[in-house]
């Protein structure tokens, strides 16, 4: 995967309260082409494995049975600067310190649930990415 790509997830909260649409709208107006695209579930398993790096985070349970509630949006995106671009546009982890106009302030409830991920860094964009998606499902 290129320096060009990030991954997300649009979570349980956002799908089940119907923002999956104007969220990939607001995504695709800020100039990211979706290069991959699907609706699943993640498994308890699943969700531990691809939050293992928060494993000793006292949170961590919490995010596992929220991530693993309900069906999400996952998404590999490209755009120049991909990654950094994102996390801007999607905003502060806590919605309540989210700018105005941001995915998380428009669309989350609460820090554990935000409404969307977004990978930190190329490395893990890379990572997250080939965990959810074959290579025959990337366009
Ligand atoms: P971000 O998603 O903005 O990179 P991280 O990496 O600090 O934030 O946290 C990963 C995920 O863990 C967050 N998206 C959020 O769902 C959850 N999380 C972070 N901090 C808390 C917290 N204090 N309480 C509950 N869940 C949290």
């Amino acid at each position: 995967m290129t320096t060009n790509r990030t991954f997300t997830m649009i979570k349980p909260d956002a799908v089940k309260n119907g923002h999956t649409g104007a969220i990939l709208e607001k995504i695709t107006a800020a100039g990211f082409r979706i290069v991959a695209l699907k609706k699943t579930q993640l498994s308890t398993l699943d969700a531990e494995a691809f939050y293992s790096v928060h494993s000793e985070r006292p949170f961590f349970g919490e995010l596992v049975n929220f991530m693993s509630s309900g069906p999400i949006i996952a998404a590999i995106l490209e755009k120049e600067n991909a990654v950094d671009d994102f996390r801007t546009l999607i905003g502060a982890t806590n919605p309540a310190d989210a700018a105005d106009g941001t995915i998380r302030k428009l669309y989350a409830t609460s820090i554990g649930e935000n409404a969307v991920h977004g990978s930190d860094s190329n490395d893990n964009a890379a990572i997250e990415g080939t965990f959810h998606f074959a290579g025959r499902e990337l366009f």
